[in-house]
């Protein structure tokens, strides 16, 4: 039987140090139930030293990113007071492992919400909706993984930027996202990427943190997904994003 708990001590301490380990499944594949329960696991470990859970994020919420992994489900993971990142403001390289930047849609919850709900009950739970930066970051080798693999890896969370807050009364169906490194456009894409609609990976989330015996609640932060492929951080670089009729979001990597 896999030890989980030896799975996610080796998955903390990999993220923790910023240092690639082997692909869980080269020796202990994991069934998407075991996955997640490492994920808590490796979580737990976190808030021990003090991070607090501050939302979700939902992965693989598109359909080229589905494909690339080879499933037919969106993943989550746990988003950590110590992953924010100040609008504007700077997050070192060093401090990942190979770290990819992606533009998303969040959501501020004002009102708790878990298990089968529909679209109108989670927009009703919505306090606004905001551009985001999200920071992936794999902690194997090559950003290569299996479905087990990257749920146990906490869906490959390491960081994010959040945006101005906008009124849920925007119509995010399908706007307009450009991301920037430097002032040149390194990715175009519209926000109904991201599961046709932003509010189904809302949806879904709500779904899945029921799982485990989880809920989102007021204040949390929900990042939806991406729009578009990630792009490599690299020192030197300033990204933006501008979501069309939202506003715009930055960081600086030193
Ligand atoms: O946020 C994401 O969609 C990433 C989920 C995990 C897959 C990856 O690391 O690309
Ligand atoms: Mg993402």
């Amino acid at each position: 039987m896999a030890d989980l708990p030896a799975i996610a001590e080796i998955l903390d301490e990999a993220a923790r140090t910023a240092n690639a380990v082997a692909q869980i499944s080269e020796t202990t594949p994991l069934t998407s139930d075991d996955a997640y329960r490492v994920q808590a696991l490796s979580l737990e470990r976190r808030y021990a030293r003090g991070e607090r859970r501050v939302g979700v994020k939902m992965g693989l919420t598109s359909r080229a990113k589905m494909a690339q992994v080879g499933v037919d489900d969106v993943v989550w993971g746990r988003l950590t007071s110590a992953m924010r990142i100040e609008e504007g403001g700077h997050l070192s390289r060093a401090a990942f492992v190979h770290p990819r930047i992606e533009p998303e849609i969040a959501f501020l919850m004002k009102a708790p919400l878990s298990g089968e709900v529909s679209a109108m009950e989670a927009l009703a739970a919505v306090e606004a909706v905001a551009p985001a930066l999200e920071v992936i970051d794999s902690r194997y080798h090559d950003f290569r993984f299996d479905l087990g693999d990257v749920i146990a890896d906490n869906a490959s969370s390491a960081g994010f930027v959040i945006g101005p807050p906008a009124p849920v009364s925007h119509d995010i169906a399908n706007l307009g996202m450009v991301l920037t490194v430097n002032g040149h456009v390194a990715e175009t894409g519209s926000s109904a990427a991201i599961m046709g609609h932003p509010l189904r990976a809302l949806v879904a989330a709500a779904r899945m943190v029921a799982t485990a015996g989880e809920e989102l609640r007021p204040g949390d932060i929900v990042l939806a997904g991406a729009a578009t492929a990630a792009v490599p951080l690299m020192p030197g670089q300033a990204i933006a994003l501008q979501v069309e009729g939202l506003g715009a979001v930055a960081v600086n990597i030193g």
